[in-house]
């Protein structure tokens, strides 16, 4: 596969997991210093060289495999109502770093920067769908699907190529949109230009990138990325047996309820005299809120703290933006070293379990999260440090 042609990227931003395809995370401190996530900071991820198309480059629509529309990003600006949808995006890989430490699994080792707040400007597709539709399709009948296919290279396949189910995107509620625009200015190269994908509160996987096709027919996607990837099997499927187990489970859509600290960052050492400001971020799938989130030490008897929430008015069940956290705790600390812990609540009352459930592919880790760190009063300072 040819990767002489990639755009250029800021390095220093990012820890690169893999060169070609280019998989990159941003470092964590970098992470929440902003709401939104500048674009030469989101994370990278890809399955295949990044294509180079033109901006007028079209999509083609099919309905059972036949073409009915041509769309482009200039004509989709003309013939419909433009929104922007501030949405997180979180690879269904984020934190299979932590998964691995537990038994070894199968993908990029992503530690926990998969993630990106954006606004996506774009048209809803369920109104380029509709016209082309019969209602009953996705009213009454089951089993319809919308399969993107992506112009390029992909590593496991010909082509990227991801679906939802049509009943959830002609929900207008469901907010999937074909997006020209990322945080106020065209898509780049890397994020899908000229016209990608957004599906809010779903695994990153099915927000397809550089758009070449929208298939609409009944049945399912028999892509490599919907049947055997990006589903989450039981831990009892493993390299040896999989085969038996792909076919028997659903593929993924809606995020699970995530919550990370970010700073301190593991292994810090903290002055205890200063108290001890906690941060992060947390979000939930399907545009559900996070209500609480929470911190605390590691160890019998420790209570948990409430963390402080920051986040955008969206309206209810469409919650696709992430939310940054912060609390302050004040001294005295119950150890010098330990580990510090959190877990979000979203507004189902959903929570992150204690710890994960090992699966082949590593995804979908949201156990509680937790960092060391090493607390000392300023006037040990210099025998510690
Ligand atoms: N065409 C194409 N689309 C793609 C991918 C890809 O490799 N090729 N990766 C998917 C995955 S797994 C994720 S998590 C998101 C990442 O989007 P980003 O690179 O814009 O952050 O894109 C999705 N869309
Ligand atoms: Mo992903």
């Amino acid at each position: 596969m040819d990767y002489s042609k990639e755009p250029t990227r800021i390095l220093e931003n990012y820890t690169v997991q893999k060169g070609e395809p280019f998989n990159a995370e941003p470092k964590l401190n970098l992470l929440i210093q902003s709401f939104l996530t500048p674009t030469e900071r989101f994370f990278k991820r890809n399955h295949g060289p990044i294509p180079q198309l033109e901006a007028d480059q079209a999509t083609v629509i099919q309905i059972e495999g036949k073409p009915v529309l041509e769309i482009t990003a200039a004509r989709l600006q003309q013939d419909y109502p433009a929104v922007t949808i501030i949405a997180a995006l979180e690879c269904a890989g984020n934190r299979r770093l932590e998964m691995a430490a537990v038994k070894k699994v199968k993908g990029v080792l992503w530690d926990k920067g998969t993630i990106g707040n954006a606004s996506w400007t774009g048209v809803y597709l369920s109104q380029v769908l509709k016209p082309l539709l019969k209602p009953a399709w996705y009213e009454s009948e089951e089993g319809w699907t919308v399969e993107f296919e992506a112009f390029g290279q992909s590593e496991e396949q010909p082509s990227y190529v991801a679906s939802l189910n049509l009943a959830r995107i002609m929900n207008p509620s469901s907010e999937v949109i074909l997006a020209w625009g990322m945080n106020d200015a065209p898509l780049s190269r890397d994020h899908g230009f000229p016209l990608r994908v957004v599906a809010p509160g779903i695994i990153g996987a099915r927000s397809v990138k550089w758009l070449a096709k929208v298939n609409v027919f009944k049945g399912k996607s028999n892509s490599f990325y919907q049947q055997r990837d990006y589903k989450l099997l039981p831990p009892q499927a493993n390299e040896h047996n999989l085969a038996d187990w792909w076919d028997q489970f659903p593929e993924l859509e809606e995020l699970n309820v995530q919550s990370v600290i970010c700073d301190p960052l593991d292994g810090a050492v903290i002055n205890s005299e200063q108290g001890l400001l906690v941060r992060g971020y947390a979000l939930s799938g399907g545009g559900r809120g996070i209500q609480r989130v929470e911190v605390k030490f590691a160890g019998e008897g420790q209570e948990w703290h409430n963390a402080d929430l920051f986040g955008v008015h969206q309206a209810p069940g469409k919650k696709w933006s992430w939310i940054l956290w912060s609390v302050k705790i004040l001294p005295p600390f119950p150890f010098t070293k330990g580990e510090l812990i959190c877990r979000a609540w979203d507004e189902a009352g959903n929570t992150q379990p204690e710890t994960c459930t090992w699966n082949y592919r590593g995804v979908m880790n949201n156990a509680w999260h937790r960092v060391k760190i090493t607390t000392i009063a300023r006037g040990d300072n210099k025998s510690l440090l």
